[in-house]
């Protein structure tokens, strides 16, 4: 997989991709993540990229010559199989979303900022609009980054322990079960006696139960409930 990031901040986004695993994913050349400066497209000699909305909404709003110009830039360069822009107006990012699109082989995020970006470049280009949640972030490069981790994870041999993925919460419509690690008993908090017996299928089914239990009381809405 390839991942694209235009953004106007491409600082604020590197650190994760320079740690762990998101690190080793592109030392083991399962992922490269490209991040691409729109101030490189940006118009005069300020380099100017934004400008005031049409209709007098307070707020920034990137123009469409400098997106346009990156976007055909890395389009020459490669056909995506999706081209994602990150705004809190767009459909609510979740694990099957993140599933599907790990399957891809180039992917390119436009992240929004300030008010947004011209409507002509959403039109014109983006196959995909996604919002990570119900709340206001000053600019999509955060969520840009939450999706990639997302995305990354899942490709096969990113993760040591390849079942791993498939425990998360949410991988079968459940939360996750909680877990213990050593000792087995620490300042008089014992580990339920289950996990130390050794019985794998009764272990699997006190798991599963948990889970349900978990889910009932913290996410009815996952069992169709609430
Ligand atoms: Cl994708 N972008 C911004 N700016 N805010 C958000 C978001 C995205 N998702 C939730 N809030």
């Amino acid at each position: 997989m390839r991942i694209d990031i235009i953004s106007v901040l491409p600082e604020l986004i590197r650190s994760p991709f320079e740690a762990s695993i998101l690190k080793r994913a592109q030392q083991k050349g399962l992922v490269e993540v490209h991040l691409h400066d729109l101030k490189a497209f940006g118009m005069g000699k300020h380099r100017q990229v934004d400008d005031y909305s049409f209709g007098g909404n307070a707020g920034m709003v990137l123009r469409p010559e400098p997106l346009f110009a990156c976007i055909e830039q890395l389009q020459s360069e490669r056909a995506y199989d999706a081209i994602l822009y990150t705004t809190p107006d767009g459909k609510r990012f979740d694990q099957k979303d993140a599933n599907s699109m790990s399957l891809l082989e180039n992917v390119l995020i436009i992240c929004g900022h300030y008010k947004g970006i011209d409507q002509r470049v959403r039109d014109h280009f983006v196959t995909h609009e996604i919002s990570i949640g119900d709340y206001v972030l000053s600019g999509g490069e955060l969520a840009a980054a939450v999706i990639s981790d997302a995305l990354i994870r899942l490709i096969p041999g990113v993760l040591n322990d390849e079942t791993s993925a498939l425990t998360d919460s949410f991988q079968d419509g459940l939360l996750a079960p909680p877990v213990y690690t050593r000792p087995a008993e620490f300042r008089g908090m014992a580990v339920p006696e289950i996990l130390t017996s050794g019985h794998a299928q009764k272990i699997e089914t006190w798991n599963h139960e948990q889970a349900l239990k978990r889910t009932a009381e913290r996410r009815p809405d996952l069992l169709g409930e609430e």
